[in-house]
């Protein structure tokens, strides 16, 4: 039975925990005596208490994270009621700052704060000393303060000091079979970011630091000669140095095989020609950059302390979409301080016209530590208590009004992203309307007569989203069943759905009962081949009202 289990909910079954890898590898002697359990954020959490339990561990160690904190708070609890005697120990952004009115921290024994590759080891080495056979055989003196944390001399909450990553054991072979060939593989090349903005934890992560690039390269090819294929960078700015990430892409261009995939993290204002060269000579939709812009509004870009050159912005989407098969997936933030919902809208159409793949609609979050909170007074910020923290309301935007842009982020998930309606889409907003306006028309429409946001089956979205193009719009209902049928198609159906039938001729329509497996959502993008950004195609200027 191991001494010391690490354990976390991951927001899904996908995506492993990095954080906890990194405790594994740095944990020395002690590893051989540690058990690594990950769950997801849905059994119960009397089901996952009980599943630590049988480990009969004496140290469990807890990655906390926005998406479970509440859950394993649940966790926490029930392990302390049953085992008084088990030593938690917690660890992770959520419980990093503003520990003292957390009920996880009341719960816990020691919270170690920040990067804790290195410090985890040491304060499981104390904790384990005492009464086991690791006690000290040369009859060394206790190290200092130990024990305070349970009135024995450890501080409850303890910092870990910066580690660099000349001292760390980097954690990639603690990726076994099973997650190389079913999760997505978290990598670093660096930590921290040296911008500030004000909403996001990472501002506080300073300095960056690297990884030594020879190292990182071997690494790589390890997981790359074990089977790895998707590989998703966590690096704040993957761009930030530039013969760095050069280096780094050339690498995986070099050994290239089909069906692999990178994905990083990109400022959006730095894509200099030594860059744009490498990334054009990738294959298609191989390359996903997650581009964080968040607002187009230069005065709520300098509230928030966030720098960005717009004009170079849009330069290099048009050199992505133009030059290369990148994956473009952009965000941008609902709720800071000073934006309006009409320069929010702006900023949408803006980017619309960007024509990203993709638009992640995020809602502001106001996470534990962030300096974003000295904005609370004046623009009258009010967030949700429970996390994720969400933003209510502002000075400037109402409850109500929130609420429908929150619908019309969901929505917009769920029709603009999906890769479902890649074509029928730009329907939406093809009176020449802004696309913001018209695409919330078609969200407050859709509330109105679903009310509902998730659980929506695909095809009571798409008869509804028929109905709005042929209704409201009063699109050409042949045109529009053409264009959804095309997109329904790309996903690798074969069936068209009741509705669509009387108006696809029977060439249009293969009345097969053979069903396809559904394409991936970047793959149905990359499938919608010239249309697949989010733009207007011009010839659709010409279609409305009937065509
Ligand atoms: C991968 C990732 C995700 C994945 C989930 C991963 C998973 N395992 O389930 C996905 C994409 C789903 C995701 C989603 C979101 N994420 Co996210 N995500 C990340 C990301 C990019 C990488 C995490 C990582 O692996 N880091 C590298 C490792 C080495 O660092 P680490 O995890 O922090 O671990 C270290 C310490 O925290 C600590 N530690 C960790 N565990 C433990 C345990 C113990 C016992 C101890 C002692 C210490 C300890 O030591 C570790 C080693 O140094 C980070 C940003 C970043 N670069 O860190 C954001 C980040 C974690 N996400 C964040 C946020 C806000 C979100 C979203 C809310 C964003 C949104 N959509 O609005 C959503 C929420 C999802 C949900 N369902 O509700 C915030 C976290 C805020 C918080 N308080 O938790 C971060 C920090 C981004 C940021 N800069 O603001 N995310
Ligand atoms: S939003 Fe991006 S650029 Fe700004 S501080 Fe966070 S990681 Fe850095």
């Amino acid at each position: 039975m191991p001494d010391i289990v690490l354990a976390t909910l991951n927001a899904k079954y996908i995506h492993a925990s990095f954080g906890l890898r990194y405790l594994l590898a740095n944990l020395g002697p002690l590893r051989s005596r540690t058990q690594l359990l990950e769950f997801d954020i849905n059994p119960r959490p009397g089901d996952i208490a009980e599943a630590l339990l049988a480990q009969k561990p004496r140290i469990v160690g807890l990655g906390i994270y926005i998406w479970n904190v509440a859950p394993t708070t649940e966790v926490v609890a029930i392990l302390k009621r049953i085992r008084p005697d088990l030593i938690v120990i917690l660890g992770g952004p959520e419980v990093s700052h503003e520990t003292g009115p957390q009920e996880i921290v009341r719960l816990a024994d020691y919270v170690i704060t920040g990067e804790a590759d290195l410090k985890f080891a040491e304060v499981c080495g104390q904790l384990l000393e005492r009464g086991t056979p690791l006690n000290r055989p040369d009859g060394h003196p206790l190290p200092i303060g130990w024990g305070e944390g349970r009135g024995e001399g450890l501080p409850k909450i303890i910092p870990a000091p910066l580690p660099d990553f000349a001292q760390l054991t980097l954690p990639y072979g603690f990726y076994d079979a099973q997650d190389i060939a079913h999760r997505i593989l978290y990598v670093e090349a660096s930590r921290g970011c040296p911008f500030s903005c004000e909403f996001c934890l990472s501002s506080l992560e300073v300095p960056v630091r690297a990884v030594e690039l020879p190292t990182i390269l071997n690494a790589l090819q390890r997981l790359l000669d074990r089977g790895a294929k998707q590989f998703k960078f966590v690096d704040r700015t993957f761009n930030l140095s530039v013969p760095t990430s050069r280096a780094i892409l050339e690498f995986f261009l070099e050994r290239h095989q089909p069906g692999n995939f990178y994905h990083f993290e990109m400022i959006p204002d730095r894509l200099p020609d030594a860059l744009r060269e490498v990334i054009a000579r990738f294959p298609a939709g191989t390359l996903q950059f997650e581009v964080g812009i968040q607002t187009f509004n230069p005065q709520v870009a300098a509230l928030i302390s966030r720098r960005q050159d717009y004009a170079r912005l849009a330069d290099n989407f048009h050199f992505l979409r133009a030059h290369t098969g990148v994956h473009l997936h952009a965000d941008l933030i609902v709720g800071l301080p000073g934006e309006t919902v009409a320069s929010f809208g702006a900023g949408f159409d803006q980017l619309i016209a960007l024509r990203p793949q993709e638009i992640q609609v995020g809602i502001l979050k106001r996470l534990r530590g962030t300096p974003i909170v000295r904005h609370d007074a004046e623009w009258e910020m009010v967030y949700n208590p429970q996390p994720p923290y969400e933003i209510l309301q502002t000075k400037l935007i109402d409850f109500a009004t929130m609420q429908s842009l929150r619908r019309f982020a969901r929505y917009w998930d769920l029709v603009g992203n999906s890769g479902n309606f890649v074509e029928t889409t730009p329907l939406i907003w093809s009176g020449g309307a802004s696309p913001f306006h018209s695409f919330r028309h078609w969200s407050d429409w859709l509330y109105a007569r679903v009310q509902r946001t998730d659980a929506i089956a695909l095809s009571r979205l798409m008869e509804s989203l028929f109905i709005f193009l042929t209704g409201e719009i009063q699109l050409a209902p042949k045109f529009a069943a053409e264009t959804m049928w095309r997109d329904y198609q790309r996903g690798g159906r074969r069936d068209p759905p009741e509705f669509l039938r009387e108006f696809l001729t029977a060439t249009d329509a293969p009345r097969t009962r053979d069903r396809a497996a559904p394409l991936k959502r970047q793959a149905r993008h990359l499938a919608a081949g010239e249309n697949a950004g989010l733009a207007m195609p011009p010839r659709l200027a010409n279609v409305r009202p009937d065509v």
